[in-house]
């Protein structure tokens, strides 16, 4: 079986070349982990390692071999000043490089065991240091400065979602011959979708206007397409994905257990947020537009309703009052 899609490496003879090579060695580093994920139980590389991170969950050993991919294969470009990672406490000050990468190496921890994708999360900046190694404020970016984000995806395929400014492609991995394929050209997310994305069972912990969004996505209204249906796989590299291609709204809200939501705004909600913006959605807070929230930590938490334009506007006008 032969095939005429273009590659990743055509995509990236187009960038400017540092940030090429970093893209290159994130795809390096996708490829390593997918080859890990495979290997699952049989490689003896599930589980958890007996410790918790930074944010107190239990640190898997996939978490592990997931950051050490990244953290060497990505730091090793030469044009890297500084990363930062969801598994590591503080950010890591590198070379002399122009570029920023921000990153959470195995997102959907709870969900390796069991064989359900998972993925990692990447974003990356410019530098705003001068030069030498790069500074926590080179890490602590407004979204907007990403100058490329995305995600690898562990599926039933494995899956290399990319933007750089200018709209969204997805790059399959051919296992037989180690590339990644250029397979969903310029994806644009549906104005509207037919799903919501959210953990239902939070619902006792939940303010009130949250209730009453997702109880209204329940009700019947043809005109309106409703009621949506529920989809929750608990990664959200995959809730979102299935959002992007199919449309409809995935969320994290701020409820009485957690003010500021669960997912992190560096390495998750803004990488994510460039994606589906470059699609035509929409990523928000519930009060402003994630990509222009100003970071004031590495391990941030924020509130996300990210998807279709038509379902987050809806979202908005229901959690605002
Ligand atoms: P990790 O980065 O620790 O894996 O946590 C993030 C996450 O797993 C997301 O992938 C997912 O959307 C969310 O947590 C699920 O949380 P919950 O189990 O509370 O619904």
């Amino acid at each position: 079986m032969t095939t005429a899609h273009p590659t990743l490496e055509d995509h990236l003879r187009k960038l400017p070349h540092d940030l090429a090579v970093v893209l290159r060695r994130i795809a390096h580093a996708g490829r390593v982990i997918a080859h890990d994920v495979r290997l699952a139980s049989v490689g003896d590389i599930v589980g958890a390692t007996g410790e918790t991170n930074v944010h107190g969950e239990l640190v898997q050993k996939l978490d592990v071999t997931a950051n050490r991919a990244m953290l060497q294969l990505v730091g090793a470009t030469g044009e890297v000043c500084a990363m930062a990672s969801e598994e590591e406490d503080d950010f890591v000050a590198l070379d002399d490089g122009g570029l920023v990468v921000l990153f959470d190496p195995l997102d959907g921890s709870s969900n390796i065991d069991v064989g359900v994708s998972i993925g990692t999360i990447f974003g990356v900046q410019r530098r705003t240091s001068a030069a030498g190694r790069g500074t926590e404020a080179d890490c602590l970016q407004v979204g907007t400065k990403q100058v490329a984000a995305g995600y690898v995806m562990y599926g039933s395929s494995t899956m290399l979602v990319l933007t750089t400014g200018d709209g969204v492609d997805a790059f399959t991995l051919d296992p037989r011959v180690g590339e990644f394929l250029l397979t969903h050209p310029r994806i644009q997310i549906p104005a509207r979708g037919k799903t919501y994305s959210v953990n239902e069972g939070n619902q006792y912990v939940w303010h009130d206007p949250m209730r009453a969004w997702v109880a209204w996505l329940k009700d019947e209204d043809k005109a309106t397409g409703r009621p949506y249906g529920l989809r929750y796989v608990g990664t959200l590299v995959a809730d979102f994905h299935r959002t992007l291609l199919k449309g409809g709204v995935f969320s994290y809200p701020a409820d009485m257990k957690s003010p500021h939501g669960k997912l992190r705004l560096l390495y998750e909600a803004a990488p994510l947020a460039m994606v589906a913006e470059q699609a035509g959605g929409a990523a928000t807070n519930g009060s402003q537009r994630i990509l222009e929230l100003v970071p004031t930590g590495l391990h941030q938490r924020v509130p996300l309703y990210i998807g279709s334009k038509g379902d987050v506007e809806d979202a908005l006008k229901r959690i605002q009052g």
